[in-house]
């Protein structure tokens, strides 16, 4: 009788450091902040639990804001929220080649709103904003995103709205209150990819 021993040599360490849906290491990272009096963007994500729809919040920390509420995403996405669902508040996100994103066309560069609350009827007083980069990378260079208390209507000033940016697999948030008059109704920020 003869034993055959087969040695295996099983090392084969699966060292996969892929960032999910985007095939490849996302090292994305905005430079050069600019951030209104009474606001900044903070990287800094508590989590809170399950995602929440709606609050532009990333709840979960998991670098995707308001993931399973029928808003796209994409490796960049802009989103606002307010509860004052009389106010019209507005999401203007100008891209590195100076281009706004508009509802139902994209910028050159990739960029898409698909939420123009509280205009688009389909908000049911959940009022977001959305911007996303649908494809591709991101184009480099400054972009601007400005947040504005377009009508107040019938809601109480000041209108607290929450703005949260996703940048690659980070994401990153801003509170802040709009209220009428040209210096109080408009918040803007910038920074470079
Ligand atoms: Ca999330
Ligand atoms: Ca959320």
């Amino acid at each position: 009788m003869q034993r055959l021993f087969a040695i295996a040599a099983i090392a084969s360490v699966s060292a996969c450091l892929e960032v999910p849906g985007t095939g490849k290491p996302a090292e994305l990272a905005m430079r050069d902040v600019s951030a209104p009096d009474g606001a900044s963007l903070e990287q800094a994500c508590t989590p809170s639990g399950v995602e929440m729809c709606f609050d532009a919040i990333d709840n979960n920390c998991n670098g995707v804001i308001d993931e399973g509420c029928g808003v796209h995403t994409g490796i960049l996405q802009f989103a606002i929220a307010w509860d004052a669902a009389e106010a019209d508040v507005n999401l203007e996100v100008t891209d590195a080649a100076g281009e706004v994103a508009q509802p139902g066309e994209a910028t050159t560069s990739g960029l898409y709103k698909d939420r123009d609350c509280p205009r688009d009827g389909g908000c049911f007083s959940q009022n977001v904003e959305n911007v996303f980069l649908a494809s591709g990378e991101p184009e480099k260079g400054r972009y601007r995103v400005v947040v504005k208390l377009e009508k107040l209507g019938t809601a109480t000033a000041p209108v607290k709205v929450r703005l949260g940016v996703r940048v690659g697999q980070r994401s990153y948030a801003s509170a802040f209150e709009l209220s009428p008059g040209d210096k109080a109704s408009e918040k803007a920020f910038e920074f470079t990819l």
